[in-house]
């Protein structure tokens, strides 16, 4: 159940499973401010959680079949790398067309999940610091800059809101995992 949350994890989805999953869940409007606010405050949430506590509880999952919370973080830095990166893509490029790759390809050629929490964590942290300075000062208009997107299905555009928006929905779903995995 756990892991059906995450649409990159999910047992070979088809395209139509996979594009009604994030219509149910990721693709719920946010306004710019409020995708912004949640970029910013999820790490703030997970570091929370996660606060002191011994590596053995941040690597071992709590019983058999289950994910970690290091298990949890590696999809989650996945996702913002890809999502991350069309963004940036977007805003600084004029149109561009984008080969997206799903994020669970992409993790393949990380060390992600081998990594120790910590600095994991914490290089996620920097790359969000960068992602929100980068975002903060953009006007309005600029999260309606498109790009054609290929890569899954027939081209289809998609703006910067679209991205940041699944960004910020698809990492509070993990956020909340983690909160779970620590609480229990
Ligand atoms: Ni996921």
């Amino acid at each position: 159940m756990v892991r059906r949350e995450c649409v990159g994890a999910a047992a070979t989805p088809t395209p139509n499973e996979l594009s009604a999953r994030f219509s149910a869940v990721y693709d719920q409007p946010l306004a710019i401010d409020q995708a912004l606010t949640r970029l910013e405050e999820q790490p703030e949430a997970i570091a929370a959680v996660t606060v002191g506590l011994p590596r053995a509880r941040l690597h071992t999952p709590p019983s058999g079949g289950e994910w970690s919370v290091n298990d949890v973080l590696a999809p989650l830095r996945s996702c913002a790398d890809m999502w991350g990166k069309y963004i940036a893509m977007i805003i600084v490029e004029d149109h561009p067309t984008i080969r997206a790759m799903n994020p669970t390809t992409w993790i393949k050629s990380t060390n992600y999940p081998e990594l120790e929490f910590a600095p994991s964590f914490r290089a996620f942290r920097k790359q969000r610091d960068e992602l929100l300075a980068f975002l903060w000062p953009l006007p309005k208009a600029a999260w309606s800059r498109t790009a054609t997107v290929t890569g899954a299905g027939r081209p289809r555009e998609r703006t910067v809101l679209e991205y940041a928006r699944w960004l910020a929905n698809h990492e509070r779903t993990h956020v909340k995992h983690i909160a779970r995995i620590v609480s229990g």
